[in-house]
């Protein structure tokens, strides 16, 4: 365990947090920035920098764990009207807490929440060259 991982210490319980639920596997808390109010974190309890070095099983698992969580908060009274899962990997893709996490981001009806991807259609050319070097990459 990183010694600076602020979720590692959260973990271990040597920081505070506000704790949603807990397995072996999963700890999911409240966002101490949060987008909305009810904005939960879901983290393995074993550290990965990123989605890349985490194993399908502990990914499967927090993904599980993020449907519950989501479930739990629609029925939470805290009336919100959607939800966004965000998940991000490296810095360049805002990513600054470098352990895996999910977001479980309530959305509210007008609330003044904004990304702008700043989306482009692309040509079918293009579509089809990004898609032969994935199913490439995944065939190795
Ligand atoms: P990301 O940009 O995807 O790495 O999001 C990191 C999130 O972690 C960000 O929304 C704020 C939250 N965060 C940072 N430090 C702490 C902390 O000490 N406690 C809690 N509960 N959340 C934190």
């Amino acid at each position: 365990m990183p010694s600076d991982c602020i979720f590692c210490r959260i973990i271990e319980g040597s920081l505070p947090s506000s704790i949603v639920y807990e397995d072996e596997i999963a700890l999911a808390f409240m966002d101490i920035m949060p987008i909305n109010p009810g904005h939960v974190l879901v983290v393995p309890k074993k550290h990965f920098r990123e989605l890349s070095e985490m194993d399908e099983g502990t990914g499967a698992h927090l993904f599980c764990v993020a449907m519950r969580v989501e479930r739990a908060l629609r029925a939470s009274g805290l009336q919100c009207d959607g939800t966004n899962l965000l998940q991000n990997n490296g810095p360049d893709a805002w990513q600054e807490v470098m352990h895996v996490h999910l977001h479980v981001i309530p959305r509210f009806r007008g609330d003044e929440v904004k990304v702008h991807f700043g989306q482009k259609e692309a040509s079918r050319a293009h579509l089809d060259s990004w898609a032969g070097k994935i199913k490439t990459s995944m065939e190795q």
